[in-house]
């Protein structure tokens, strides 16, 4: 992360739309700490005249539990309207704490819930979402250690969608029950940006908009309705090069869904290329991906080298940061009067 001279942090401060007050809550193990150091590790900013920059006290601390970030939106998403009025430039204070003290919760205009794919939505979680909602704070999640159910050998691609729809599902079921129409839809949903898939412990994550970035080229339509396309009952058939809401094509076959056909098969491909025998196989994805690595990276063991792979095709800062940008309220937004 670059420098910040002291006048430049005073102006991101000085424009309340431009800020994002946030925490990450989670289960017990589900990788709130291994988010937060990516959420440091690349966005933390640093004061100038600073020297003692390799030691975490460098950060740009508010008290001891507050670090702020920063993030420049990527000029396609300037297009977003609402955040166009003072800048692509963030100020997000990352409320470093567990606490779900009422004083805390009523600094944050967000939260990020982070769930464990691999073991679904935890009871603490559950507690913490609860009480957020109840204080009218806005959740966005990260389905964390798709690694893991990645690497598990008998799953197929469906059983994995199916399980992460899961997770998604009870947190929507819990969010439902507050439900009040004043405060908008507080669902959270792939298509609309607010669930980010994550491997923290691998730095890679991503939410629908990279993706839907990618092919809405390819496909001629435009990011919004190519999100829409990507989860949930969507069907491309390569026969008719038509999209379809029906599992089977005219002749009765099978068709893939769109989120394992677009989305996970491009990261098992990646996945099995590293983690594979074949060396060879290696190379072709990189191309496809256009992904370059440097020659120590090609040296590096199947583990790590998958790490830097996967941190170059889908880093997993960006996804998180523009999530929170994006669908996180501001101080100023009237979502947060009513707790300020
Ligand atoms: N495979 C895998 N492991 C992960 C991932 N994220 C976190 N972990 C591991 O899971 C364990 C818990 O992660 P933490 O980040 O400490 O989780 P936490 O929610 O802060 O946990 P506590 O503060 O101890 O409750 C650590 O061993 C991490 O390395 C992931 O995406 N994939
Ligand atoms: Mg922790």
């Amino acid at each position: 992360m670059g420098r910040f001279t002291v006048e430049k942090i005073q102006g991101l401060m000085g424009k309340p739309t431009n800020i994002r007050n946030m925490n990450i809550i989670s289960h017990y193990g589900h990788g709130q700490s291994t988010l937060t150091d990516i959420f440091v590790s690349s966005a933390a900013i640093t004061v100038a005249g600073d020297d003692s920059d390799t030691s975490p006290g460098e950060k740009f601390r508010i008290g001891s539990t507050v670090i702020a970030l920063y993030r420049k939106l990527p000029d396609e998403d300037l297009e977003v309207e609402q955040h166009m009025e003072n800048g692509s430039e963030f100020l997000i204070n990352l409320i470093d704490i567990r606490s779900d003290t009422s004083t805390m919760l009523r600094v944050m205009d967000g939260a990020l819930a982070v769930v464990d794919v691999t073991v679904g939505v935890g009871v603490q979680t559950e507690i913490l979402i609860r009480k957020i909602l109840a204080e009218r704070i806005k959740p966005v999640v990260a389905l964390n250690k798709l690694d893991c159910a990645l690497l598990e050998p008998k799953v197929s691609k469906e059983e994995l969608y199916r399980t992460l729809s899961r997770s998604i599902d009870s947190i929507n079921v819990l969010i439902g029950t507050y439900n009040e129409p004043a405060l908008g839809d507080f669902r959270v949903s792939p298509e609309k940006g607010t669930v980010t898939f994550t491997s923290a412990l691998q730095g890679w994550g991503f939410t629908l908009r990279q993706f839907a970035s990618k092919y809405s080229k390819k496909f001629g339509v435009d990011r919004d309705k190519m999100m829409k396309r990507l989860w949930g009952e969507n069907f491309f058939d390569s026969k008719t090069k038509k999209w379809t809401t029906q599992s089977t094509d005219v002749d009765g076959e099978h068709l893939e869904r769109s989120f394992n056909m677009f989305v996970l098969d491009p990261i098992l491909k990646v996945f099995e290329a590293v983690m594979g025998t074949a060396e060879e196989a290696i190379d072709p994805v990189l191309r496809k991906l256009e992904i370059e690595l440097t020659q120590a990276e090609r040296s590096l063991d199947n583990k790590h080298l998958l790490k830097a792979i996967m941190t170059k095709f889908l880093p997993a800062a960006d996804a998180l940061l523009d999530m929170v940008v994006i669908h996180l309220p501001s101080p100023r937004s009237p979502l947060s009067d009513t707790v300020l």
